[in-house]
């Protein structure tokens, strides 16, 4: 069970019952909360029941006139601010009722656990966030820790609620994956180390715009706890945070990251290109890591991640020659960058998670002689950009809801529309020769046609080996 001291006796709303409002939900009973959990989809209420969850509809206006609710706990899939405030939310700001999440109820337990000596250690929390890279990044820290003998847990974003975590004290790390819907509501981000990876559109409707986007992922800088910055500088945003960080009343290492040999004249900076990391102090380079060919590593943002992940390592003491050989057996994520299978001499890749533009061009500009397909449901600012990032694509197959978008936006390379990912994916292997490419990179959202990426990517595998099987 993990420890909650502060709210017992507490009545507590929690809404949404995805796999963070059910964690939230168990962690508050089990610490003595009185407990008021609701999901507006009957399927998750249903699996809450079965989870001997019982309901209380706090949709209702009368449930928070007839209830001295103290707090409410949102998930982060429902709109606490913007497009605009989910009537619930409005129910309880209208009370002055304070809202939080997992993430910020979190924080505020290891304050309290602190405050109480409940502990004799206490793990250090490494947050990460970024616009794209989040997930690889935590698993790559994860796995150098573990493979160092560190006791280490991921949690967050990647799909492991932090309070449904069996326990803090056995570790000596967390590495929480902290989204800009997590980040944006949280009452309390204090990590030990925050790494910002990179700022690209994406959210922009949750978030009102570019500069909300970027204040809520900030905020994981702001904590009293923090030792330790890792900043991606390759956009101004990042620039401007480590120029904020390093005024601030309470010292901080920071240590930056990009991938091109710009002119970064101050401080530590890992370069991260054509498979080396290149350590600088101020303009000296001292030391150069190149990493095996490991394919989970492969392109220009890996080594964003890389390189973030070995200035963590370091920090936690991690020899650099040890991270190096971690690096070589790190297995990658699924989805991303992901080696499918060769057939006829065709490599076919499952990057089925660029859902937005810079993660799609990052694949694009990672692989030669691509047969590029790509499509769903579009995110603002449609897919223009890529323009710039078409020079390895052979064709195009575009399918689903957006495809006739994608058509007219990027029409200057060969291409065809499709309705559906089969027979897209048909007609590239049709299509492809020996030696080429082909690169499932769909540069939006998977929810027109797929449950989630995750279901886009699958079926995308399932069609490869059905193809394989009947060569
Ligand atoms: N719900 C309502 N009313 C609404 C909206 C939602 O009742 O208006 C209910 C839904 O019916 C659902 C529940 O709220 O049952 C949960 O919603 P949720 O979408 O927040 O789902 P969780 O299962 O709690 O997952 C969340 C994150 N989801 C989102 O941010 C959308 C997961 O990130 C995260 O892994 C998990 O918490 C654990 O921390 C997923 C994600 O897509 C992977 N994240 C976005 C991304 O990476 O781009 C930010
Ligand atoms: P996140 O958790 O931030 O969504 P993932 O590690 O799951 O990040 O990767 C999401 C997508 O972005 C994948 O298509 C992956 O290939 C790509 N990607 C991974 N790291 C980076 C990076 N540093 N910069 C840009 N794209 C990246």
């Amino acid at each position: 069970m993990i420890r909650a001291p502060g709210i017992n006796g507490k009545k507590i709303a929690v809404f949404g019952l995805g796999r963070t409002g059910l964690a939230t939900y168990h962690t508050l009973k089990e610490n003595g909360a009185i407990v008021l959990p609701w999901d507006e989809a009957e399927f998750a209420r249903e699996t809450a029941r079965q989870n001997n969850v019982k309901l209380v509809d706090i949709t209702q206006k009368r449930v928070w006139d007839d209830n001295d609710i103290s707090q409410l706990i949102v998930s982060p899939g429902i709109p606490h601010l913007y497009p605009e405030p989910h009537p619930t939310i409005e129910l309880a700001m209208q009370r002055g009722i304070p809202i939080d999440n997992d993430v910020g109820l979190f924080f505020q337990c290891m304050e309290r656990m602190r405050a109480q000596n409940s502990m004799t250690e206490y793990p250090k929390v490494i947050a990460v966030t970024g616009t794209n890279g989040k997930s690889t990044t935590v698993t790559l820290i994860n796995h150098i820790l573990k493979a160092h003998g560190f006791k280490s847990a991921v949690a967050g974003n990647i799909g492991q609620a932090v309070l449904g975590l069996p326990s803090f004290s056995n570790l000596n790390h967390i590495i929480l994956e902290v989204s800009s819907y997590q980040a944006e509501i949280a009452s309390l981000l204090n990590p030990e180390i925050a790494v910002f990876l990179n700022l690209a559109e994406d959210h922009l409707d949750r978030h009102n715009g570019v500069g909300g986007y970027f204040a809520a992922k900030k905020r994981l800088f702001e904590g009293h706890r923090l030792e330790f910055a890792v900043v991606g500088v390759d956009e101004p945003e990042g620039k401007y945070l480590t120029n904020t960080l390093s005024v601030r009343n309470r010292p901080v290492k920071i240590a930056k990251v990009s991938n091109h040999n710009q002119n970064l004249d101050k401080g530590r900076v890992i370069i991260g290109s054509d498979n080396k990391l290149s350590e600088y102090s101020g303009s000296r380079i001292i030391d150069t890591y190149t990493l095996n060919k490991n394919p989970s590593l492969k392109g220009n943002h890996n080594l964003q991640n890389a390189a973030a992940s070995y200035l963590v390592s370091r920090y936690l003491n991690v020899p650099s020659e040890k991270i190096v050989e971690y690096f070589g057996t790190f297995k990658g994520l699924s989805h991303r960058s992901q080696v499918v299978a060769t057939i006829n001499e065709v490599v076919y890749i499952n990057d089925s998670k660029a859902t937005n533009v810079n993660s799609t061009a990052h694949a694009l500009e990672s692989h030669k002689r691509i047969h590029w397909i790509a499509g769903g449901l579009i995110k603002d600012g449609g897919v223009k950009t890529l323009k710039k990032s078409l020079s390895n694509v052979k064709e195009a197959y575009y399918f689903g809801n957006a495809a006739k978008q994608f058509a007219l936006e990027l029409g200057q390379i060969p291409h065809s529309v499709y309705s559906s990912l089969p027979e897209a994916l048909k007609a590239a292997s049709t299509k492809a020769k020996p030696g080429d490419t082909i690169l499932l990179a769909p540069a939006a959202a998977s929810f027109d046609q797929y449950k989630d990426f995750e279901e886009r990517g699958m079926h995308f595998i399932s069609e490869v080996n059905h193809i394989k099987n009947n060569l």
